[in-house]
């Protein structure tokens, strides 16, 4: 029996979730509810798809992405864990952790009565992770396809020293013209400009795209609304146990840069990222459990 009939035997729901081949030959969920639809692979525990029944999808994936078990897939949800960016003293270190980059496997997928379907993702240290990260933890990966899409990533130290560490759902919405966007809900927050030198500044009044933006707001728990003419539609990312959030769009001249991107996809997505960072980053005991969460939906 191989691998996907394995996994169907064991945790399919007829008519609701299947696991199938996706792109790249990648093993791939695939959820369809009375109230959503959602692709989720194994390999990053990504996200690629959700929209709910009758609605535009929520998020963007790239046309260009790759799909093969050694490289990030480009859209969706990506899961930035341990590290967020480069790797503090470790140029060689794949940005934004290893987490994005191996297979997660499935604890389980529940269908509740009401539509919602539950998929309970996990990774577990192993010699892998202890190369790169030396520290024992237990990943579960919490994905509610429902009404709206919520998404609850819980890391417990099981190690037996403190560890520290970061951690982003670097979640790319699907927006019709981002220049035309207005993004709402971090006025007056510090920022770190990524654009401009690591600059601090402070944010004042709605965020507007006119350019490459990459910036880490800091000490902001707030929920953030992305107001989107272009598709007559408002986006709202609400979250918890979340001290951080991440704004980026690659404008022109990255995008071009990007080969996994195609360059004329940066006007139809924004990533709005639920994170925690930089001076947010989260510190665990042995034994502890952190669970930060996420919930993206269209505004009603
Ligand atoms: O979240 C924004 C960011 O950190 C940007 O600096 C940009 O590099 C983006 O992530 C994408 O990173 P990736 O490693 O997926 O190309």
């Amino acid at each position: 029996m191989n691998d996907q009939d394995h996994l169907n035997k064991k945790f399919s729901i007829p008519g609701i979730a299947k696991i199938e081949v996706g792109a790249g030959g990648l093993p791939r969920i695939n959820v369809t509810s009375s109230l959503a639809e959602s692709h989720i692979y194994l390999h990053g525990a990504h996200v690629t798809h959700f929209a709910t029944r009758g609605q535009k999808p929520l998020l963007f994936l790239s046309e260009k992405s790759f799909f093969s078990s050694d490289k990030p897939i480009r859209g969706g949800v990506p899961i930035c864990f341990p590290w967020f960016g480069p790797k503090a003293g470790d140029s060689t270190a794949a940005m934004h952790g290893f987490a994005r980059l191996l297979a997660w496997e499935i604890g389980g997928i529940t269908a509740r009565p009401e539509g919602t379907v539950g998929v309970e993702l996990q990774l577990k240290s192993s010699d892998q992770t202890r190369a790169r990260w030396p520290f024992d933890f237990q990943a579960t990966y919490q994905i509610n396809v429902g009404k709206n899409l919520e998404l609850r990533l819980r890391v417990t130290n099981q190690s037996t020293q403190n560890v520290s560490f970061e951690e982003a759902l670097h979640t790319y919405l699907s927006v019709g013209d981002v220049k035309s966007v207005a993004i709402n809900g971090l006025a007056g927050r510090r920022f770190i400009d990524k654009v401009d030198g690591a600059k601090e500044k402070t944010q004042t009044g709605h965020i507007t795209i006119t350019g490459e933006t990459d910036r880490v707001y800091l000490d902001t728990t707030d929920a953030v609304t992305v107001d989107d003419p272009a598709l007559s539609r408002k986006l709202i990312v609400r979250k918890g146990s979340s001290s951080s959030t991440v704004v980026w769009n690659p404008w022109i001249a990255k995008a071009k840069a990007m080969a996994d991107f195609g360059d004329d996809e940066w006007p139809h997505m924004l990533c709005i990222e639920t994170a925690n960072v930089a001076a947010n980053a989260v510190s665990l005991a042995p034994g502890a459990t952190h669970e930060m969460w996420a919930v993206i939906e269209e505004a009603k």
